[in-house]
């Protein structure tokens, strides 16, 4: 089985076809595509674009909501060339839950909707024919599997979907599907880690391949000279006068693995790769040893029609907007995005904190989205009987998500969950697992987080010994004291961290979450709730807070554009905390914050 989760490439060994294009589609609402032979064949099919989410392509409510098994499926032809090599299908992620089957053999089974898996079709592919590829998805929630939510049944007898989060549960082919040929012995896995000395830099990598074959690794600079070379499956690249990457100012290699048997390259494999090291040290985070203070968002794979359907156009933009409101960092919250999203953040110098699609561990008023969830009574998410279950599914996405995108320079940390209930006893072991085996995947050691709810204070929250930076998510102003309590909600905050500066042990913290719903189309004076001015308000209410503590080394505000939520009385059309509309069109906040995060010095709160 290959598990190589590296990003498609074609090199003189490896070949990439891309199948995405309109594949046909149809929902399965009684499951019976199996047992009728659907594997052959879909009998009463629609085109549907591959990659999007199906959902807001229809214009019927029961096709967008709808919640069930589902198909998709396409014909492709496989070289007679690459016999006796190794075919795989890539998918770049089937949310959320796929099983795979080629012509009417079933191939392979993954869930988690966000990340990559393979489908090893090398025995099923007839060559120089048309194959037939069918996959059956699956879009309905579970407290077993990431994200969390509940699949309710309403009188009529339709599933639908009940979120414990709030975004929109896009489902779909989301991300590209790839038909690779590789070589039958092949790199799978490259790690890399670095060490600075004076103006030189070591590279330490790491190299697995599927065979014995002997490995050369070779570094080239920006204008593809050799810089340095090594050889064996571990090893040093020494790089002298070491051209760093840096925020804004990126800097990347290109990084060669070969396999070689004799004089012939039996495969080769390359990336692009930025030399820095990242830490925290006391409260500080360091790029390249250099105090570095994050600005910027938490964001969503999310635009119209599309959904989460990976759309180029949206990337580029986004990191346009990002670049013209000067901001240096993103979480990807609640999921680990598309690989597009990491290798541009590594072209344009921004930083990422990697979220896993740990969102929605808990049943409380915040869930208020889901219908019945809101009784804000129920605790203990991590000592329920699923919850082994449901740890299993955490350490294969974290797995997943540290193994994919481990080697790209833009991401500074990773986010082990967002907004858990952590008040209870569980939460401890629960953590502790997962934490631990960042630590044991990341060979170089990445800060942990994970982003704290409101209602976990310095003095309740279990889980924050764990954290390596401490991440919090407050709405003082918004879901708490808003409107004229703006005054009571600022005091309330600097109390909540006067608490943190006792429970911190020195470490940093970080706002990942702060914002308040905001309609492009209001406008009032003096400010309301809503209203574009009182966005402004709040903002500076909060950068004020931000202002006062030293140990505060991060501002990623709530949400960098408005986006789809699952309907209810809390969300108007979605939620519209972006600081741009969902088409990407600054409010008169972006101004604030442009005008604020271009002045603040890139060490603002370093060490003199
Ligand atoms: C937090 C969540 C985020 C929500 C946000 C909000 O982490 O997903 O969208 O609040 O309410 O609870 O806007």
């Amino acid at each position: 089985m290959n598990t190589s989760l590296l990003y498609p490439r074609v090199t003189a060994t490896r070949r990439v076809v891309s199948l995405d294009g309109m594949w046909k589609f149809q929902f399965d609402p009684k499951q019976e595509g199996v047992a009728a032979g659907w594997t052959a064949g879909l009998p009463d099919a629609c085109s549907m674009p591959v990659p999007s989410s199906f959902c807001d392509i229809f214009t019927d409510k029961d096709s967008r909501e709808y919640t069930g098994d589902f198909w998709y499926e396409t014909d492709f032809l496989v070289p007679g060339e690459w016999k006796g090599r190794e075919v795989v299908i890539r998918f770049g992620s089937v949310t959320h839950k796929a099983r795979v089957f080629l012509n009417g053999v079933e191939i392979c089974s993954h869930v988690g909707g966000f990340l990559p898996f393979n489908a090893v079709v090398t025995d099923a592919v007839k060559y120089n024919e048309v194959n037939h590829l069918a996959v059956l998805a699956n879009n309905e929630l579970s407290e077993t599997m990431l994200p969390c939510g509940l699949t309710q049944t309403l009188s009529n007898g339709k599933k639908v979907s009940a979120p414990y989060f709030d975004f929109y549960n896009y489902a779909g082919i989301q991300r590209p599907v790839k038909l690779l040929c590789l070589p039958k012995e092949s790199v799978v896995d490259y790690e890399v880690k670095f060490a600075l000395n004076g103006a030189d830099a070591d590279v330490d990598y790491t190299v697995k391949t599927t065979g014995d074959g002997c490995v050369g690794v070779e570094l080239l600079d920006a204008e593809g000279k050799l810089v340095a070379e090594s050889c064996g499956k571990t090893g040093k690249l020494h790089v002298k006068d070491a051209k760093l990457w840096n925020v804004h100012a990126s800097y990347l290699y290109k990084i060669v693995i070969k396999i070689w048997n004799g004089d012939d390259v039996v495969d080769e494999y390359y990336d692009t790769l930025g030399i820095r090291t990242f830490e925290v040290k006391g409260d500080k985070l360091l790029l390249n040893g250099k105090h570095v203070y994050l600005r910027g968002f938490g964001k969503h794979e999310d635009s119209d029609i599309r959904g989460r359907g990976l759309d180029l156009v949206t990337v580029k933009r986004d990191y346009e907007c990002l670049k013209w409101v000067g901001a240096n960092c993103f979480r990807t919250s609640h999921y680990p995005y598309a690989e597009e999203m990491y290798y541009m953040a590594d072209e344009e110098g921004f930083l990422i904190i990697d979220e896993t699609t740990a969102v929605g561990c808990m049943e409380s008023t915040m869930n208020f989205l889901a219908a019945n969830q809101g009784t804000g009574k129920k605790a203990g998410f991590f000592e329920k009987e699923t919850t082994p279950q449901l740890l299993a599914h955490h350490r294969e996405v974290l797995h997943d998500m540290i193994t994919r995108d481990k080697n790209h320079a833009s991401v500074i940390a990773w986010s082990i969950l967002n907004e858990p209930q952590c008040t209870s006893v569980g939460t401890e072991d629960y953590f502790k697992n997962l934490f631990d085996y960042a630590h044991e995947l990341d060979v170089q050691k990445r800060p942990r987080t994970y982003a704290i709810v409101m209602m976990s204070l310095p003095n309740t929250s279990r889980g924050q010994q764990f954290a390596d930076i401490i991440s919090l998510n407050r709405y003082y102003g918004w879901y708490a004291m808003g409107g004229t309590g703006i005054v009571d909600a600022e005091a309330a905050f600097r109390k909540e961290m006067d608490g943190w500066n006792q429970v911190r042990n020195g470490r940093p913290v970080i706002f990942t979450e702060y914002g308040a719903d905001t309609l492009s189309s209001e406008h009032k004076l003096p400010s309301v709730m809503w209203s574009q001015e009182y966005q402004n308000e709040y903002l500076e209410m909060n950068n004020r807070v931000f202002d006062s503590y030293d140990f505060v080394q991060g501002e990623l505000m709530w949400n960098f554009a408005d986006f789809q939520t699952t309907e209810g009385i809390m969300r108007v059309n979605g939620n519209k905390k972006g600081a741009f509309t969902r088409q990407r069109q600054p409010k008169d906040v972006a101004y604030v914050l442009k005008n604020r995060w271009e002045k603040l010095p890139v060490d603002y709160k370093g060490d003199k």
